[in-house]
């Protein structure tokens, strides 16, 4: 058997359903045994390592399991390293497969294309080291068995991430070894792994701060969407009456249209959510890391140590007390922290007093509206797109984001209602993430509709994803926020605008072009019609929104 062959049985034993890849040199050597079995393991085939690499971050970030991206050694340690960085960032379990493209051992003798680390090459290890939570380098070909279990292994232990196998190119085309020293086992042994169960003693300290606080504030992050804890923790809200807080990875994983919730922290995200923190005497932080993009740079006024009581929750102790210090951390899954929770009672009259609190709160910071902006003649407004969502998103709906004023819109004005609906790049926030998001979620939840909303130039970098949803069968439907530029910089940059703006593109006769549907909206109210039209005609759509350029992220920016 050559190496190849035992590659594609491994990857397969681990579980690999789906490999996103664009191939080069030692990935191509690989593709006939990725045939014979084309049964067991499905090749999509992209059209940029980008487009792999974010398409694998997001099937592991939805299914719990790592996402396979395979690209030519190269390419996938540079233009394939966005997907690798917010799967690093986000902690999406994630497997990594490339090479180092030095042909047969020529590594030593050129520059071309060599990624050994030898003189005049690169050291794709130093690269993706630095961007994954294991990466091993096979130079043997059982090290390319071994090195893909341990990949499988670490991205899918606590806490989640990217790992990456590179392997020696000639070794993928060599014999595999009938005895070698360093024997090999099956896989599945090497998944063996019971959780560390909470200490009961500190849950239950946990449990008396929850129950004996005026007003507690829940933050729920990415490890609450993790550990698929999203309803309980709905249910400890509801039993409770703490106010229930996002970080921005976790936004919506509890409904944010019930009683308990004030939405998204942070500069982007929901006034109500950071005033819920000013009055706060408890903060409960579940599998959230306080990182600053949510906590408004350790702002003074929102987590208080010494005055408030705070308690941290994460399955990594190291993420426990990180930020800020901490009169409480716990160690464990923040499902099995949350189940403890709710084995105890809490007083009904104040649980009660805490629900008002929080209404308060909502009623004062207009969390039920969408901030008004009305559009010049000829365009629409983010205000006008993000309400149009609100009155779309059904349950059945997956809806992913990308970057700029579009995002921040829908951060901090479009509330949730299906827990689980969206879908964020929370790692690095990249440009060009959502349309190969939308393009994966599709792909794991065929039975869902599955919106993308992106700028003009967020689409400009990822648009020929629709080509890989023309060829798969894969009905996305991306809705261009088009503003002709950087919106976001270029409100940022305000009276002194430079390379911000883009010419007038016409995305919709695009789509069209890449086998695609076309619509085109310009007016308020067009939008919903599109919607409907897009999602009824089964093919892959671009709704090209024409977007007042006036309207600016600063609107709803919270303080
Ligand atoms: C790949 C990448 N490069 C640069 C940035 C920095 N950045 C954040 S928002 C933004 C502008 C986004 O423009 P567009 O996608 O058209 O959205 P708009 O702000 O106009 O709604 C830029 C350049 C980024 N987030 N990602
Ligand atoms: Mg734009």
């Amino acid at each position: 058997m050559q190496t190849k062959q035992a590659i594609v049985e491994t990857l397969i034993e681990c579980g690999a359903q789906t490999a996103f890849t664009l191939p080069g040199l030692g990935i191509t050597w690989t593709l006939d045994e990725f045939h014979k079995r084309r049964k067991d393991i499905r090749v999509v085939l992209t059209r940029s390592e980008q487009i792999a690499s974010i398409m694998a971050q997001v099937t592991g970030r939805l299914t719990g399991r790592p996402g396979l991206f395979m690209g030519q050694g190269p390419f996938a340690s540079t233009t394939g390293a966005v997907g690798i960085l917010e799967a690093h960032f986000a902690g999406s379990p994630m497997v990594v497969l490339t090479e180092t493209s030095d042909y047969d051992g020529f590594g030593q003798y050129g520059v071309y294309q060599t990624m050994t680390g030898d003189y005049g090459g690169a050291d794709i290890r130093q690269m993706l080291g630095s961007i994954t939570k294991y990466c091993t380098y096979a130079t043997e070909p059982q090290d390319a068995v071994y090195g893909i279990q341990m990949a499988f292994k670490h991205a899918s232990l606590p806490r989640q991430g990217p790992a990456a196998v590179i392997l020696k190119t000639p070794i993928i085309r060599r014999e595999m070894p009938a005895s070698p020293r360093a024997r090999l086992f099956p896989s599945s042994g090497y998944f063996a792994h019971t959780r560390a169960r909470p200490d009961a003693a500190a849950v239950a300290q946990l449990g008396d701060m929850l129950a004996n606080a005026r007003f507690p504030v829940i933050v729920a992050g990415n490890g609450v969407v993790a550990a698929q804890a999203g309803g309980k923790l709905a249910r400890l809200a509801d039993l409770s009456g703490a106010a229930v807080a996002t970080s921005y990875n976790a936004k919506g994983v509890v409904a944010e249209d019930m009683a308990y919730s004030v939405g998204m922290l942070g500069t982007w995200g929901m006034a109500a959510a950071n005033r819920a923190l000013e009055q706060a005497d408890c903060v409960i932080v579940l599998g959230a890391s306080l990182g600053p993009d949510y906590t408004r740079f350790r702002d003074a006024k929102l987590i208080r140590p010494g005055e408030q009581t705070l308690a941290q929750v994460d399955v990594d102790p190291r993420n426990s007390a990180w930020v800020y210090p901490m009169d409480l951390a716990v160690q464990g899954d923040c499902g099995d922290v949350i189940d403890l929770l709710l084995d105890r009672g809490y007083d009904e009259a104040s649980t009660r007093a805490r629900r008002a609190a929080v209404a308060a709160i909502q009623e004062a910071t207009g969390y039920w509206t969408v901030a008004q902006h009305t559009a010049a003649p000829g365009s629409v407004s983010l205000s006008d797109v993000i309400r149009t969502f609100e009155r779309f998103l059904q349950p059945q709906d997956l809806l992913t984001l990308d970057a700029g004023s579009n995002r921040i819109w829908a951060t901090s004005q479009l509330k949730i209602r299906t827990p689980g609906q969206l879908i964020v790049p929370g790692g690095i926030g990249g440009m060009g993430w959502g349309p190969p998001a939308a393009a994966a979620a599709k792909l794991v939840h065929p039975d869902k509709r599955v919106t993308c909303l992106v700028g003009d130039g967020g689409f400009m970098m990822t648009m020929p994803v629709l080509t890989t949803c023309v060829q798969n069968d894969l009905p996305i439907v991306v809705v261009v926020a088009n503003n002709s530029g950087l919106g976001m910089v270029r409100d940022n940059l305000k009276a002194s605008p430079i390379a911000v703006d883009y010419a007038d593109i016409d995305f919709a006769r695009i789509a069209e072009g890449l086998g695609c549907k076309g619509l085109r909206v310009d007016a308020p109210g067009q939008l919903d019609d599109a919607l409907a039209e897009a999602h009824r005609s089964g093919v892959p759509c671009v709704i090209d929104v024409t977007v007042d350029p006036e309207s600016s992220h600063v609107q709803v920016s919270h303080y």
